[in-house]
């Protein structure tokens, strides 16, 4: 990659890093209140502003703005960003992708302009029309750095490869490696990184908060905004200090909360969950609501909500989406946001990031 920048923290005040906001300003604009936002802080966004949401184009004219008023805010380019660079290089293919693909700033950027895409559509009359209209954008777009390194983090939005020097990382990979934690890296400083949703890792109990690997030196921050539909948007608090650095989260989602109204305790047996892209699984056991199944790939038994169990043409198993196989105990009191309360005698909740099931009768 050749687009690095160097920053230089001071050792006290505070950084926030953000990633994946993919075209939800309101989203954005929550988290910044939620955390307090401010000209003291540094903001570092972590790749995708763009496509996937309503709103790409308001993203990054928010984020311009507030860069251009302060020298503390930085935006890195991520997979969903860098494809202006395929208009700038007339590639035939985004016309097929600006047909298919609505919720894409190019698509923002030409219904705006009242301008229709359609398969004959020339790439160069498209690169000239958006260059012409929003200039400033598409340079700031193709000027975003691939990382941003000081003496303690890295930020980059997907990862990197596990070589002496991390900055012959090809931009590609960095922009669109899967899955960082479970690969590793040498380059002496925390790797922070977006792009994964950190649920797709698999853990006891499914949770859309960061993760924060202290051995790999990798904090993984992206909640599935968007991209699942209990997901959440992420900021990442990192408080200096001159005897270390202390790390936070919080985040902001769209889903509606209500009020634990009696006291739920979980099945102990109930942990783990089916997820992206290990969705294959074997029933064995039928319950009233739930039903023992073995996850094909990974062999492990997990407990799977009837409902979310569907049929393939060849007659085996799998869930039809992500979904928690763990229960939670709750207390009355307790806020919960409500995922699928569509189901029989249990309710797929969240709480302080963290996904799982419990009692109709603990919100009802
Ligand atoms: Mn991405």
């Amino acid at each position: 990659m050749n687009k690095i920048k160097q920053l230089t923290f001071l050792d006290h005040g505070r950084i926030i890093a953000i990633s994946d906001i993919h075209g939800e300003l309101e989203l954005l604009k929550q988290l910044l209140d939620k955390v307090h936002f401010s000209t003291d802080d540094y903001l570092i966004i972590n790749g995708d502003l763009c496509e996937k949401g309503d709103n790409s184009r308001a993203v990054v004219h928010y984020m311009m703005e507030l860069m251009a008023t302060n020298p503390r805010v930085h935006v890195i380019e991520g997979n969903c960003d860098s494809l202006i660079d395929e208009l700038l290089m007339e590639n035939p293919k985004l016309i097929d992708y600006m047909c298919a693909r609505k919720k894409s700033i190019f698509s923002e950027w030409l219904s705006q302009l009242g301008y229709e895409v359609n398969k004959k559509t020339k790439i160069q009359d498209v690169k000239k029309l958006l260059i012409g209209h929003f200039p400033e954008q598409v340079k700031w777009l193709s000027e975003l750095p691939t990382a941003l390194y000081s003496d303690e983090y890295i930020f980059v939005h997907a990862g990197l490869d596990d070589i002496k020097n991390w900055k012959e990382t090809e931009r590609e990979t960095a922009l669109t490696m899967q899955s960082f934690l479970n690969k590793s890296h040498r380059t002496g400083k925390y790797v922070i990184v977006g792009h994964w949703p950190v649920v797709n890792y698999e853990a006891f109990l499914p949770s859309h908060n960061p993760i924060i690997d202290e051995k790999k030196k990798i904090i993984a921050i992206d909640g599935g905004n968007i991209i699942k539909p209990e997901g959440q948007l992420n900021a990442l608090l990192i408080k200096r200090g001159r005897n270390g650095d202390m790390y936070s989260h919080t985040y902001v989602d769209f889903l509606p909360t209500c009020k634990v109204i009696e006291d739920f305790t979980a099945y102990p047996k109930m942990v783990g969950s089916v997820g992206y892209p290990l969705f294959e699984i074997v029933p064995i056991e039928k319950g009233k609501h739930f039903t023992l199944c073995q996850q094909q790939e990974t062999n492990q038994q997990l407990y799977v909500k009837n409902e979310y169990i569907v049929q393939n043409k060849d007659g085996s198993y799998r869930t039809k989406t992500d979904v928690s196989c763990t229960q939670m105990s709750v207390s009355r009191g307790d806020n919960v946001a409500v995922i699928d309360d569509s189901c029989t005698g249990y309710t797929l909740i969240k709480k302080q990031g963290e996904v799982a099931w419990i009692k109709k009768e603990a919100i009802h």
